[in-house]
């Protein structure tokens, strides 16, 4: 045994050359959650801009064109470059460590998913000093992406960019799927999975279901700004609902790929800071899957107001509210899973209830936009910007930062701050309240959606005022988590290898684990291994 920790002379480690010629999943990993927080806070800082410019009636801190660019580059951002990325970082990080596998199936595959990533990334942002960012919207509806309507190269750089991007995403799930399904330990069966590998599997599907339907759709939009193609183009018999039906076709399972992992994440850590197994390991598993199959069937909840014929309006509207059912089955089994148990609340434990909390409430919102006569009242206009950001930060993002807490002592040896923790949880739960729930009521009375400012006799100001001082509580947040991880890495307390009192594999090996990743596997015989090995009394027979 030598008393250096063997990751410190980790080839990667020592020099950026390393980095660059990385295939370790954990390393990639790190890669791709470095590449997910540089984009979620340009992401973030576009939204500050916004809001900054909403927080008061007749602003002009920014002009009309460039409110376009930052609503369309923020949701491209949050919903495909930041968000993307922190979950398969993490997904790429610790799936092989929970199915106790050396590495992925494919390593050298991996770093390509990563790098073609990040380049789309870097293509979609190349366009601020190229011409212009994309402003049409995230969903880049045509005919206003024509380049009729939008002549400057920033929508081309949105088509290629995530078309770059998505690449990688595609083949990095690819990778994901096969090694959850083929690189197991002995004895780890499907059945007893932890539930965050399920949910990477069922999200993993959704990704080869979705992303091909957006990469195809890119080449079309492409075609006909570029070659002279008609395919959206109304006025040469083109069909503009069609980008809306390929864009929804992907751009609704995408927020289950955005939700999903969270939830697996929720799934972890409650149970071990209950103290007890999950309630109902098959239900939260068959759920998933479920919410995997039915996120294919739902659409054109997104496209009420473009004149869908009756059939289609009642379809989507009942697929739309049978999600809820899965969705809830989740929210049941996490809180039954609480109940009676020994509750530690430390910071992982705060997120995931902040995160069901919220999430419902975003849930619910959900389902009353899938009341169609409700729907057409509020689309476009803030009560969805509510209701989406109740589900994206409410949700992922608040799931993200229990998975965070939970994890970073596995990734680094170092515990996070427990105090600065809950500091960060409760400025992040009274700051994203602040700014997401009024926009429910400015909706409800009017106030549409990418407007770049407003009359001050709209009465409009001071929820808006409100909004932005919730927006800069949240950035607050965050900079308390950065400083959070910042003073850890440099002398937090020293994790151990199970800090938590934990289940699954991944605690059995260091922290940070070796290269190889595990000297010894214990013997699976059930969902909690690592439980098992501590308490081989109370060993459950699943
Ligand atoms: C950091 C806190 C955040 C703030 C303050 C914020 C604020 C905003 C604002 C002001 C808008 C523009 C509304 C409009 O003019 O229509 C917006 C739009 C949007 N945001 Fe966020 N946001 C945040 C985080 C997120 C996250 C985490 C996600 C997703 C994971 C997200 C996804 C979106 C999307 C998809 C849009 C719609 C863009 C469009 O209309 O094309 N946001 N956000
Ligand atoms: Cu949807």
């Amino acid at each position: 045994m030598s008393a250096v920790p063997l990751w410190v002379a980790r080839p990667a480690g020592a020099s950026a050359a390393g980095w660059l010629r990385t295939v370790d999943h954990k390393e990639i990993g790190v890669l791709y959650i470095g590449m997910g927080v540089a984009l979620f806070a340009l992401g973030g800082i576009e939204s500050l801009v916004m809001r900054a410019q909403l927080a008061t009636p007749n602003a002009r801190l920014v002009d009309p064109e460039l409110y376009d660019q930052l609503f369309t580059v923020h949701g491209v951002t949050m919903m495909l470059l930041a968000v993307v990325p922190l979950l398969v970082g993490f997904a790429n990080y610790l799936v092989p460590l929970m199915i106790g596998a050396p590495d992925v199936a494919y390593p050298r595959l991996n770093a390509l998913s990563f790098w073609l990533s990040l380049v789309g990334a870097i293509v979609v942002y190349f366009s601020w000093i190229a011409g212009g960012a994309p402003d049409a919207g995230w969903f880049s509806y045509p005919p206003l992406a024509e380049r009729a309507f939008a002549p400057g190269p920033g929508v081309d750089y949105y088509i290629l960019g995530l078309a770059v991007n998505g690449a990688g995403t595609i083949i990095g799930a690819i990778n994901l799927a096969v090694t959850i399904l083929l690189m197991r330990a002995p004895g780890l069966r499907i059945s007893r999975l932890p539930l965050f590998v399920w949910m990477t599997l069922v999200t993993s599907f959704l990704i080869l279901g979705a992303y091909p339907a957006l990469s195809g759709g890119l080449v079309m939009l492409f075609v006909d700004r570029q070659l002279g193609g008609h395919f959206f183009d109304p006025t040469a018999g083109g069909q503009p609902l069609l980008w809306q039906h390929v864009f929804w076709f992907f751009g609704h399972p995408e927020v289950y790929i955005l939700v999903l992992p969270a939830m697996g994440m929720v799934s972890e850590v409650i149970p071990v800071f209950s103290g007890k197994p999950i309630f109902g390991y098959r239900f939260v598993a068959a759920s998933s899957v479920a919410i995997g199959f039915l996120s294919f069937s739902v659409w054109a909840h997104h496209m009420f107001a473009v004149g869908l014929n009756e059939f289609e309006t009642l379809l989507f509207s009942v697929t739309s509210m049978l999600i809820a059912i899965p969705t809830g089955v989740k929210i049941f089994n996490w809180t039954a899973t609480m109940i009676g148990g020994r509750i530690r609340l430390l910071t992982p434990m705060l997120f995931a209830i902040g995160f069901i909390a919220m999430f419902v409430i975003g849930g619910l919102t959900g389902v009353s936009l899938a009341v169609v006569p409700l729907d057409l009242q509020t689309t476009d206009t803030y009560y969805v910007v509510g209701h989406l950001h109740y589900v994206l930060f409410g949700g992922t993002m608040l799931g993200v930062f229990a998975g965070a807490y939970y994890w970073f002592p596995k990734m680094t040896g170092r515990l996070l701050s427990e105090r600065l923790g809950r500091w960060h949880f409760w400025t992040a739960f009274v700051g994203l309240n602040l700014t997401f729930l009024p926009m429910h009521w400015l909706g409800v009375q009017g106030m549409a959606r990418r407007m770049w400012t407003y009359a001050a006799d709209t009465g409009w100001g001071p929820w808006n005022f409100v909004e932005t001082a919730g927006a800069f509580v949240l950035a607050v947040s965050m900079a308390i988590f950065a400083l959070n991880v910042v003073r850890s890495l440099r002398g937090g307390a020293i994790a151990g290898d199970d800090p938590w009192d934990a289940f699954t594999l991944e605690w059995t090996t260091t922290s940070p684990p070796p290269p190889e990743n595990f000297r010894t596997l214990p013997a699976v015989t059930s969902r909690r291994p690592l439980w098992d090995r501590k308490h081989p009394e109370m060993r459950d027979a699943s």
